[in-house]
Formats: C-alpha cells, sequence, structure tokens
C-alpha cells in the first residue's frame, strides 16, 4: 500500500523536485481577470474561452447559481453576478441556456444591489455599478500617522493588499469606457432600470446569501464618517493616490509582480491600466506572469487559482510522508533518494534569502531566512510554511550535497522568533498588528476573520515542532524555552469544551486537532496528557462506523462538526495520524481506520479525488489536490511503525 503511494508520488513529482497541481475553488477571481482583460482588450483566444466557460458551467449548480466555491451548497449574489458578467463578456448570449439560469437566480434572490461589496466594486471598474453606490475606501487612510489604530499596515497583509488598489482605484473612480456589450449586460442585470437607482441608499444593501459577517454599529458608524469626509473638498487626494501607488509598485516589485494573491494581482494590474500611459509598463510586465502563475487547466475547465501555488507546502509535506514510510520499514532509502534527492533541492532554492528593500517603509517585516506557500518568486515568508520548510531542511541535513547552509537555518530560526505573537501563538505572516475589534469593521460580507493576523493553531503548532528541532540541532544557542512554553500555553487555550481544536485553513476540527496534538506532543506533553486525551477522545466519537472520518467544509463557517457525505482520505489520515501520535489505546479504530484507507487506494497507488478540504476566512474552500497522494501514505506509515513497536497482541 505505501510502496504504492510511493510510486504514485514519485510519478507526479516535476522535473524540479517539488508537485504541481491544482489550486482552484473560489469562485470570485477570475470574473475579475476576465474584468481586466476585457478593460485591458486582452480577451483570450477560443480555445482557452471555451475552457473559461467549461469551468463556470462545471461549477453552476442545479439552481442556476454560482456559490462562493466551487462546491458550496448554496449560491451568492456577489459570484453569480461577477459569474454572469464573466461569462456574457466571454461571449455568450443572454439566451444561452446557462447564463439565462443564472440571470433568473439572480432576479429571484434580488440584484446586483445586493451583491457584496466586492463585486460591487468590480462592477463599478466595468460601469455596471456607480461609485456612488458603494462605502467610500478612502485612499487618505494611508496618510494617518503610523501609530493610528486605524493605519491600514495594521491589517493582515491579504486585506490590507487588497484595500490598497481598492483604495486607489475608489480614490479615482476610475472606469472603463463603456460599450455595446456593457450596455446590453448593464440593461440585463437590471432589467432596465438602472438609470433611476438611488445608489447611495444601496450602500449597505447585501443580499443574505453574501451577508456572513452582518456590518456591525461600529462599522455603520465609520461608513458613515468616511461618506461624509468624502463629500469634503478632497485637498489630500493626490498625495494618497501617490502614496498608493508607491506601496503597489513595491509589492509588484517585491513579489516579481505576481503580488501577494490573485486578488491584488488583478486589481494592481487595474491600476497600472487606469494610470494610461505612465502604467503601461507595469502593465505589460504584470498581465503575461499572472497567466503563467494563476491559471490552471484542470479537470473542470481553465479556472484561477488562489494562489501563484502550493509547491513550497506541498513539498515539505510530501519530504515527511517519505521519511515516515522510510521509517516505517515501507520505502527503502536508496528508493527514497530518487524523490527527496531533488525536493531537497527545491526546498533550498526556494528558500527567501533577503529582506525586501526598504522593508520598514513599506509595512514588510522580515523575510531573510524563511520559506513562502509557493516559491521564492513569490517573496513573502509565511509563518508555517518557514517551519514546515525547516523541520524537512533540519531532517535531510547531511544527506545530500544540496545543503541548506547552517546560517540560513539560523536565519530561519530567527525569523521564526521574531514572528511569535504577545499571546504566545504565531499568525500567518506577521506579528499581530491590530486589536481583535478591527474585525468589527470588517467590509467584506462573505468573508470572516480577515481584518488582523491574529494566531492560529496550525501555525503556532508547526512553529513549535520547528523551535523544538531547532533546540536539539542548536543547543544554547537561542533562547528557546520561554518561547516554547508560551506557545504550548495558547495551544491549551485554544482547546475546546469538546476536546477538539478549531482549524483555520482546513476542514476543519480534524485538521486542528491533528495540529494541535502534534505541537503539544512535540513539546513534550505525554500522551497521557489530559489535552491530548480530550482530543482523542473527540475524534474517536467522530469516526464513521466504516473506519473513515469526514467532516463538511461547512465546519468552518458554521464553527461546529458538521458530518460529511463521504469518508474522505485527507481527514482520515489527520484523525488516524492523530490517533497513532497520541498513543491512543483503542487500537481497533486505529486499525480500522487504516483498514478503509488501504481499500479506498486506487491500483496506481493514489486516493480518488474528494471534496475540497482547504479553506480561508472561514466561508471559502479551496483545493489541496495534493492532500490526497502523501497524507494518507503518511499516516498508514505512522501507523505502521506503531504496529511494529507494539504489536497488538
Ligand atoms: C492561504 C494559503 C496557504 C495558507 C497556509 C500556509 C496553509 C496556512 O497554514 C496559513 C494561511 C495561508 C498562508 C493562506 C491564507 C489565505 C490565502 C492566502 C490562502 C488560503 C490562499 C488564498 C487565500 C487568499 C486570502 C485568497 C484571496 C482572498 C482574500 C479574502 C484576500
Amino acid at each position: 500500500m505505501v510502496s504504492k503511494a510511493f510510486d504514485n508520488l514519485k510519478a507526479l513529482q516535476a522535473e524540479r523536485g517539488s508537485w504541481p497541481s491544482d489550486y482552484g475553488g473560489p469562485m470570485f477571481l477570475l470574473p475579475m481577470w476576465v474584468a481586466l482583460a476585457w478593460v485591458a482588450r486582452r480577451m483570450p483566444d477560443a480555445a482557452r474561452t471555451a475552457r473559461l466557460i467549461a469551468h463556470f458551467t462545471a461549477v453552476q449548480r442545479s439552481d442556476g447559481s454560482i456559490g462562493l466555491h466551487a462546491e458550496a451548497t448554496s449560491g451568492s449574489m456577489f459570484t453569480s453576478v461577477l459569474g454572469y458578467v464573466a461569462l456574457r463578456l466571454l461571449g455568450l448570449p443572454p439566451d444561452d441556456a446557462r447564463t439565462s439560469r443564472l440571470l433568473a437566480w439572480i432576479h429571484a434572490n434580488g440584484s446586483p444591489l445586493g451583491a457584496a461589496s466586492w463585486g460591487k466594486f468590480t462592477l463599478c471598474l466595468l460601469g455596471l455599478y456607480d461609485w456612488r453606490g458603494l462605502v467610500p475606501l478612502l485612499p487618505e487612510l494611508w496618510l494617518l500617522p503610523r501609530a493610528s489604530p486605524f493605519h491600514p499596515s495594521r491589517l493582515w497583509c491579504h486585506a490590507r493588499m487588497v484595500y490598497l488598489p481598492m483604495a486607489w482605484l475608489y480614490g479615482t473612480k476610475s472606469i472603463a469606457p463603456d460599450d455595446a456589450t456593457l450596455t446590453a449586460i448593464r440593461n440585463e442585470l437590471y432589467r432596465g432600470t438602472y438609470a433611476e437607482i438611488d445608489w447611495e441608499a444601496h450602500r449597505e444593501t447585501v443580499a443574505p446569501s453574501d451577508d456572513y459577517r452582518p456590518s456591525s454599529a461600529p462599522l455603520r458608524t465609520v461608513n458613515r464618517m468616511q461618506s461624509a469626509l468624502e463629500r469634503f473638498p478632497r485637498l489630500l487626494r493626490r498625495p494618497a493616490l501617490d502614496e498608493c501607488l508607491t506601496l503597489i509598485r513595491h509589492e509588484d516589485a517585491a513579489t516579481n509582480d505576481l503580488d501577494i494573491g490573485p486578488v491584488n494581482a488583478v486589481l494592481n494590474m487595474f491600476v497600472h491600466w487606469f494610470r494610461g500611459a505612465d502604467g503601461r509598463a507595469d502593465f505589460d510586465r504584470g498581465w503575461p506572469k499572472f497567466d503563467e502563475a494563476y491559471l490552471w487547466d484542470g479537470h473542470d475547465g481553465l479556472k484561477m487559482q488562489g494562489y501563484n501555488n502550493a509547491e513550497l507546502w506541498d513539498s515539505a509535506f510530501a519530504i515527511q510522508a517519505l521519511l515516515a514510510a522510510e521509517h516505517a520499514g515501507l520505502v527503502s532509502p536508496q528508493r527514497n533518494d530518487s524523490v527527496l534527492a531533488k525536493a531537497h533541492v527545491f526546498l533550498r532554492d526556494n528558500q527567501i534569502l533577503e529582506d525586501v528593500p526598504e522593508a520598514e517603509r513599506h509595512y514588510r517585516h522580515r523575510s531573510r531566512g524563511g520559506w513562502p506557500f509557493s516559491n521564492r518568486m513569490h517573496g513573502w515568508p509565511i509563518t508555517d510554511c518557514t517551519a514546515e520548510g525547516l523541520k524537512c531542511a533540519l531532517a535531510l541535513e547531511g544527506r545530500y550535497d544540496s545543503e541548506v547552509p547552517p546560517e540560513l537555518l539560523r536565519a530561519s530560526v530567527e525569523l521564526l522568533l521574531s514572528w511569535q505573537n504577545d499571546d504566545g501563538g504565531w499568525g500567518t505572516y506577521e506579528r499581530q498588528r491590530g486589536g481583535r475589534w478591527l474585525e468589527s469593521l470588517n467590509p467584506s460580507q462573505v468573508f470572516g476573520d480577515i481584518m488582523v493576523d491574529t494566531s492560529y493553531v496550525e501555525c503556532t503548532s508547526a512553529c513549535l515542532q520547528a523551535l523544538v528541532h531547532a533546540r536539539r540541532r542548536f543547543p544554547g544557542e537561542f533562547e528557546l524555552e520561554a518561547p516554547i512554553t508560551r506557545g504550548v500555553q495558547f495551544l491549551r487555550d485554544a482547546q475546546r469544551e469538546d476536546g477538539s481544536f478549531e482549524g483555520s485553513w482546513a476542514v476543519c476540527f480534524t485538521y486542528g486537532t491533528w495540529f494541535a496534538v502534534t505541537g503539544l506532543l512535540a513539546a513534550g506533553a505525554s500522551a497521557n496528557d489530559r489535552a491530548i486525551r480530550r482530543a482523542t477522545a473527540f475524534l474517536l466519537e467522530q469516526q464513521r462506523s466504516d473506519g473513515s472520518f469526514s467532516e463538511h467544509g461547512d465546519s468552518c463557517r458554521l464553527r461546529r462538526w458538521i458530518d460529511g457525505e463521504h469518508g474522505h482520505a485527507a481527514q482520515t489520515a489527520w484523525a488516524l495520524s492523530t490517533l497513532v501520535r497520541a498513543r491512543c489505546e483503542d487500537r481497533s479504530a486505529m486499525a480500522r481506520a487504516a483498514q478503509w484507507l488501504c481499500q479506498r487506494q486506487a491500483s496506481d497507488g493514489s486516493w480518488p479525488r474528494e471534496p475540497m478540504v482547504g479553506v480561508f476566512n472561514k466561508t471559502c474552500l479551496i483545493t489541496y489536490d495534493c492532500y490526497r497522494h502523501y497524507f494518507p501514505m503518511w499516516a498508514l506509515s505512522e501507523f505502521m511503525t506503531l504496529e511494529h513497536e507494539a504489536p497488538s497482541s
């Protein structure tokens, strides 16, 4: 079983040592790029257009709508409206079955006036919604003193980098020139009522489908204040726009024009396009890079990925799974070398070697020694990616010639330490910069927890594990005891009443519990620790009669366990691995999970494609297509090791 899984993993490895895979799922991304292509007159050729349409067709729901993500259990006004516009721009006529069903759903559930704010924003750029109907996004905020609690540099980097080009585009009220297609779409969407709409009355209108984070009293107050300010003579507009542009261009340069994610990559290009001749060089550099990095032609059409790729992250887990298989005696070191040596080169070559230029000025944390989620080109190191990267580099140290130099291992440890929050935990990209109260000003409506980079169970666990390894490798060199103790306390405090831990970046309690238990054990908790016992008891309660585990993606949105429909290989692997690591006394539970994984494996060693299991900001699922290739192999290897250590009878 594990040997076959090894063959499959080997077959999927790319020459550069990583495992490229589909990272699609969110449905608001592609329409934004299509809108840009339309405005910039760079529409794709016929073959690609057909693949793009195929993707929308594949995810269109039976009620005609498009959900926030490809497997959403209900439609969203935000993505249905954007999807409709995209399909029309891609050439489908309004009387095509797909567009007409979409439009019927939109009208049956309201109108674009109820789309979530990022949807309205995108429509504004196309002249399909009026800027007056949007809550102002004042670029002047960037001129506030840095110490102000409202300064945008306090936001989570993803929110910050999205609201940055949005502020420029709002500040200039940029609109694409009108044309016959856009006029037709406008009439279809609003059934000919566009000229009569009282735009200001709809600033905060939102359809129930898009209202995950209903507006709070503080948000309504801030919105009113911004609206009042927008009416004043705007003496600071020019310097504010200049400041935004400086930051946008720095982000482009620091990321080789990839930008931190697909949303700001598209919006930054909108900015450059609307800058006219001044921005043309910036636009022309970004456009082809985006295409290569973010578009993925998958089993369900041509889609836009949520990140430029997931290669470092996947490689780090694949390496650990391979090492576990070797440790279990199921894959020989020689066989493993044929895969690990290349993966190690990828790991080494994608560590970030330098801080970004003028980091402080542009609100960037240090970078040297970090690892990104995707590749070095992308340029943003992440806490847990750095931790997983460092764990792998240490585990493979001395095995291949492609060394990660010790001073870079040390830089990585220092970076991890510099990221720890005051509460003992670790966030995603930066130390927490703003108060949690800022979340009450979240204007996105459809996403939760986007405003502040707070500590997360997964990130904390990964960083703890890495620091424990670093303590062994560099005895006495770093002050690690206190950071580890504080990290452990953060994890303990995060445990829920029912014994589980909530995950934030994959579905959901299975994932969070796997990380938390692993982190606690790595830091020295014993298998008899009460927290560990409570966590395994929670998992055992969720096991299905066939031995598998399965948790529905809605668990993240609703923040409680929801059963999935069928056993899920990645989730079963996380649960099994947790039970094994915790030395669970219920051997038969583990054996049944292992057996289920074996039965589920295909003859080529792979596991079948399964429901999406990645998530962000509570509501949006995203595909981690490689999870099914290495997590089951990893968990089975650990289970076999345990069996060898202490045979069951
Ligand atoms: C990611 C991808 C990687 C992921 C892990 C490293 C797995 C996680 O442990 C920490 C969080 C992180 C870095 C993460 C955060 C949110 C991202 C960047 C994404 C899920 C990929 C896409 C998503 C991004 C926010 C999508 C764009 C949407 C916005 C709301 C800005």
